[in-house]
């Protein structure tokens, strides 16, 4: 670990997470991602919108952008296409994905850019105070629904798929070394990936929600899914209820930087 802070971390500290948050396991996750994979640093670039989790990239040794709340697939996606030959890896909070940014969200989805988007879904607007967002569970308690959160939440994961996104995985904080692994896919896969990473924030959630210790949260984690692989193997039964984590879609499809260079190489007379 020595060294993979040495080589991948900016010697920032102290840091501005909270004790017990879950931010810390999901960006460990991507940095051995990366380093499995023996990315060039000079060739990987990190974005990120604004939030607890938005923070990240200002830790990691890369070329980063800390972007406006919601922005960072507009920026990453002007990244890409002018640089392709770069691995673009994004990182946004629920809130960042998919309220303000959501719009941002299922068009990068749509049009299958060669993007990695992790999202740290600690389920809650953790840097704000604890306000709902759109995957606050249905009834958990947030500053803007003291009597419980109305609305139903999205599966991001389906959101991601029914938009057109490539390959969709999801995994937890409890299950640290899957969320590496699945990361390190998702920078392999050509198209627009998506990685849900649950993730706990005591503070900002777990304090409105009986879940103020950062062991309950994992421990909730562990709870409350179940593997693609398992479930596959149980009567339906047993599997309601259950947040499904692993590999959960891959297709291939035309990817959006590669088209573009085919459109502007007819533009220029080229022929396609
Ligand atoms: C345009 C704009 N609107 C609102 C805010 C205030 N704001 C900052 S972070 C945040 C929510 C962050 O929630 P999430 O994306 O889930 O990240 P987390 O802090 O939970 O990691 C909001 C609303 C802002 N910075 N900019
Ligand atoms: S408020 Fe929550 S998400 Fe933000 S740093 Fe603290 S524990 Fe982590
Ligand atoms: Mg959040």
């Amino acid at each position: 670990m020595e060294e993979l802070l040495k080589k991948y971390y900016r010697p920032k500290l102290p840091h501005m997470w909270c004790p017990g948050c879950g931010n810390g396991i999901v960006t460990a996750a991507i940095v051995k991602a990366i380093d499995k994979l023996g990315l060039d640093q000079d060739k990987t670039t990190i974005v990120s919108g604004i939030g607890c989790s938005s923070r990240a990239p200002g830790y990691l040794h890369f070329d980063t952008l800390h972007t406006a709340h919601g922005r960072a697939l507009p920026f990453a996606t002007g990244i890409k296409l002018a640089k392709p030959d770069h691995k673009v890896i994004v990182i946004s909070g629920d809130g960042d994905a998919t309220a303000i940014g959501g719009n941002h969200f299922i068009h990068a989805a749509r049009r299958n850019i060669d993007i990695t988007l992790i999202v740290y879904n600690n389920n809650i607007y953790g840097m704000t105070g604890g306000q709902y967002s759109p995957l606050t569970p249905h009834m958990a308690k947030a500053t803007t629904a003291p009597y419980g959160n109305v609305d139903r939440a999205f599966d991001l994961a389906q959101l991601a798929k029914g938009a057109g996104a490539t390959f969709v995985a999801r995994s937890t904080t409890y299950h640290a070394k899957q969320l590496s692994e699945l990361v390190a896919k998702a920078i392999l896969h050509e198209g627009f990936s998506v990685v849900e990473a649950m993730t706990g924030c005591p503070i900002s959630f777990g304090r409105q929600n009986k879940l103020a210790k950062p062991a309950a949260l994992l421990a909730w984690q562990r709870d409350n899914t179940i593997s693609v692989e398992a479930a596959a193997k149980l009567p339906p039964e047993q599997v309601a209820g259950k947040i499904l984590i692993g590999l959960l879609h891959e297709e291939a499809a035309p990817e959006y930087v590669t088209e573009y260079a085919k459109v502007i190489k007819q533009a220029m007379g080229g022929g396609r």
